[in-house]
């Protein structure tokens, strides 16, 4: 879109008078946000059109992909930048007297999503569009995000997230592409000319309503979309009319728990509970998306063995895995299939993505509370079980006294892993070691029976957002020396790999990070009143906060540093920054009393005149990714140290990567790849494999305490938790003390600690020479093209969807 500074003024001015009956002078930042965003939107509402036409004349087949989650973070500065306007907007508003950035943080941060699973959904949209793929997200507008985080008094405070309480400048209603949901009620099977006919009775109807939200492409004239859909009542329900006296009454209390639908997100990251209201939505989504992606197949076709040529569907994990049973349904009991051909085309449209081996995060769903809340699904799932265990049986003889194990539904649960794996042509893992332990391990036996399922796609992260956007002069740099190639092809990226020993190139490198520190830096100064030194090392954990994520064992080694300081107070030690941000689910208590120990010692070091000038600990509130977005660039140490096994991918290892900080890490999920490109020298590893966990799982010959009894430092260290060290009461931290010694300290944090002293030894030595610090920077920036999403997308569409570029 090429318009010029003068036209951007001039349509500024007038849409700020159309809108708000104002003059630039009188305008606030939200006004003027809102106005840019109303300009840039009539401009892509456009494209939009053109790509909805174009997709649907062309009958080219289309992607969907169903998420649970989409965390978006901001729009306005990736579609501006999308659409080629950026600098145009940017100068324009200055001309105007505004400052973009104080503008443009007027949008509310979109957080529908916990973490990795939900940002990697919003990459892949970035994506697909800017590859002209016809790919669109389907996910639910919950009117409250992932909750916001406030720290008082070191404790963590969850807030509620009204995102929606000034209009969501991207979303467009669709009232008319309405659709009804049903829960409840009574299956009956009649006999109508010969046929068996099912029919469902006295059940809940919900309308679900979409609001679309378009997702720009990089510079080309694709506008794909994002539906997500919301729960109303339906004004004319039959509750309305009942029978009985108390219809006002009852009618309330249906439109309440109607609206519950989409109400909240759940805050829960790689855990799982059984909650009503949370199968609820999965079924929500599931059914709705499906009912308007069959209704958009059948202007076209009347033939629904045509479907898998069409449609493809991704399940983002195992959250949607009821598309199975429910597009089943509709072939069946909507459009009049028989079961085998509806079971040929489900499962020649459905794919699956895991994202996770804990098993604390592995679905099941109680069968009552399926049976009751989805009668007809449940009688689906129970004939989909009985075939599946009876093919094992007959076909697989050597799996007979596997089939309790595998089983969709056994022991009162339904296993919606196994489901998603039965009902799917192909089943995803997320980084190569992640895909290797679901084939040899985790899904081992399903392996055996479907070997031709099973494959690997390797997150990525757009570097549209995650360099161009948050790294302006990173990537203004890289452009400088290599040309803009990179922008199309982030593989070019490795074009850099000829000025790793260029001195010139170095300082320059070392410039904008600098920049980028003291952003940062002046930042943190404003918001928590604590003065940053730029020289020093910002040592950057940020991520969930979860116990295999090991915040625990970068604690240790800071109590540690902190004690070597206390112990000689003129110890030459490189100065440090570390820098936290996470939240922890409400309900994980010892997610929150990490927290509490990081806030604690922050407080202690923080203030502590012996350490003042080499050690500093920051925990950041209320981590989104709007504070990523400023962390990230600054960074020099990346935090990747999960107990190796645990982390299916990780893709802050990614984007901190591609920013050019140097990975601390274990050999688990990407971090294996990372270390494949850049060379064991150019990242500090450390720390079991992931067969060592896994032997030491089976012999259950780990002894946390005797590692404890022998290494003097973590004894000084741990016996912090519980001396008084932090408060008066020594009970604040024992449980973190116990979980360690008592409970055999699940995550290996003892048994890895002196491997990481070591490796964070190693940082700091290569820290002291800058010279061969920024030779292994750059290294990592020319190697991060490949964890561009583009590559992720392109071995998607090509070797699981079958997409074509329009
Ligand atoms: C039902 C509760 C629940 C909620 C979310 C269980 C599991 C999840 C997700 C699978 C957790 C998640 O976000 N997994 C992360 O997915 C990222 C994208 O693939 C990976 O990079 C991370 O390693 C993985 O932890």
């Amino acid at each position: 879109m090429n318009i010029t500074q003068t036209e951007f003024v001039q349509s500024f001015i007038d849409k700020l008078t159309t809108t708000f009956g104002k003059t630039v002078d009188e305008a606030t930042n939200k006004e003027a946000y809102q106005t840019v965003s109303l300009l840039l939107k009539d401009i892509i509402l456009r494209k939009w059109q053109k790509t909805q036409n174009q997709q649907v004349e062309q009958d080219e087949k289309q992607m969907y992909y169903f998420s649970m989650e989409f965390l978006l973070g901001r729009l306005i500065e990736s579609n501006l930048l999308n659409a080629g306007l950026l600098s145009t907007c940017e100068e324009g508003l200055k001309e105007l007297g505004f400052n973009s950035d104080k503008v443009f943080i007027e949008e509310h941060d979109a957080g529908l999503g916990n973490g990795g699973l939900g940002r990697l959904a919003a990459c892949f949209l970035d994506s697909l569009a800017s590859l002209n793929l016809p790919g669109h997200g389907v996910g639910i507008r919950y009117k409250y995000g992932l909750f916001q985080q406030k720290m008082v008094n070191g404790y963590q405070v969850e807030l509620p997230d009204y995102w929606l309480k000034d209009d969501y400048m991207w979303e467009t209603k669709r009232s008319d592409k309405s659709v009804e949901v049903h829960f409840g009620g009574e299956v009956l099977l009649v006999s109508k000319d010969n046929h068996l006919h099912v029919e469902h009775k006295n059940f809940e109807r919900v309308l679900a309503i979409p609001y679309d939200v378009p997702i720009v492409g990089y510079e080309n004239e694709t506008v794909n979309s994002l539906r997500l859909w919301s729960a109303e009542s339906m004004p004319n329900s039959f509750h309305f009319h009942s029978s009985e006296g108390h219809d006002y009454y009852h009618y309330l209390d249906y439109k309440r728990s109607v609206e519950q639908i989409s109400e909240f997100l759940y805050p829960d990251d790689s855990y799982y509970e059984g909650r009503l209201l949370r199968l609820k939505q999965q079924y929500f989504l599931v059914s709705a998306g499906l009912q308007s992606i069959l209704s958009r197949f059948k202007r076209k076709h009347d033939d629904f063995f045509l479907l898998p040529q069409k449609v493809a569907i991704q399940i983002n994990d195992t959250h949607p895995s009821l598309v199975i049973p429910e597009l089943m349904r509709l072939l069946m009991d909507e459009e009049q299939l028989g079961w085998d051909d509806a079971w040929k085309i489900t499962t020649s449209t459905v794919a699956y993505t895991n994202h996770t081996t804990l098993v604390e995060a592995l679905e099941k769903w109680p069968i009552d509370m399926v049976q009751s809340l989805l009668p007809r699904i449940y009688m689906i799932i129970n004939e989909i079980n009985e075939r599946f265990c009876q093919s094992i049986y007959y076909d697989h003889p050597e799996l007979r006294d596997k089939i309790a194990e595998m089983a969709i539904i056994s022991y009162g649960q339904i296993h919606m892993a196994h489901l998603a794996i039965a009902g799917s042509f192909s089943v995803n893992g997320v980084a190569k070691l992640h895909t290797d332990i679901l084939k040899n391990r985790e899904m081992k036996n399903f392996h055996t029976i479907f070997p031709e399922r099973f494959n690997n796609k390797t997150n990525g992260i757009t570097h549209r957002r995650w360099l161009m956007n948050v790294n302006r002069n990173l990537a203004q740099l890289l452009s400088n020396s290599i040309g803009k190639n990179w922008i199309k092809e982030p593989r070019e990226l490795i074009q850099l790999i000829k000025y790793t020993d260029d001195a010139s190139f170095q300082e320059e490198i070392a410039k904008v990070k600098l920049k980028n520190k003291e952003r940062l830096a002046e930042f943190i100064q404003s918001e928590y009143d604590i003065k940053i030194d730029t020289q020093s090392i910002f040592d950057v954990h940020i991520k969930r906060l979860h116990g295999y994520k090991r915040q625990l064992l970068n604690l240790f080694h800071i109590l540690h540093l902190y004690q070597l300081c206390r112990d000689n107070p003129n110890i030459q030690m490189t100065p440090r920054t570390f820098i936290f941000g996470a939240k922890a689910a409400p309900g994980y208590h010892f997610a929150k009393q990490v927290i509490k120990l990081i806030t604690s010692t922050s407080d202690k070091i923080n203030n502590d005149p012996v350490v003042k000038d080499k050690l500093k600990v920051i925990f950041l509130e209320n981590y989104n990714v709007s504070l990523a977005e400023k962390i990230i660039p600054a960074a020099d140490i990346s935090e990747q140290i999960s107990t190796a096994s645990k982390e299916a991918s990780g893709t802050g290892n990614m984007k901190l990567m591609m920013n050019g900080a140097l990975t601390i890490g274990t050999l688990d999920g990407a971090n294996v790849e990372i270390r494949d490109m850049v060379g064991p020298n150019n990242i500090f590893t450390f720390g079991l494999t992931s067969e060592q966990v896994f032997e030491y799982q089976q012999n259950g010959n780990y002894r946390a305490r005797d590692i404890y009894n022998s290494d003097q430092r973590l004894r000084v260290v741990m016996d912090k938790l519980v001396n008084q060290f932090f408060t008066y009461d020594d009970v604040e931290f024992k449980n973190i003390y116990y979980s360690l010694l008592y409970n055999n300290d699940e995550y290996f944090v003892l048994k890895d600690f002196d491997s990481y002293v070591e490796a964070q030894q190693h940082v700091e030595q290569t820290y002291r020479n800058q010279k061969s610090w920024l030779k292994k920077s750059i290294t990592n920036i020319a190697h991060s093209g490949k964890f561009s999403s583009d590559r992720t997308i392109s071995e998607y569409a090509n070797e699981i969807w079958d997409i074509h570029p329009l």
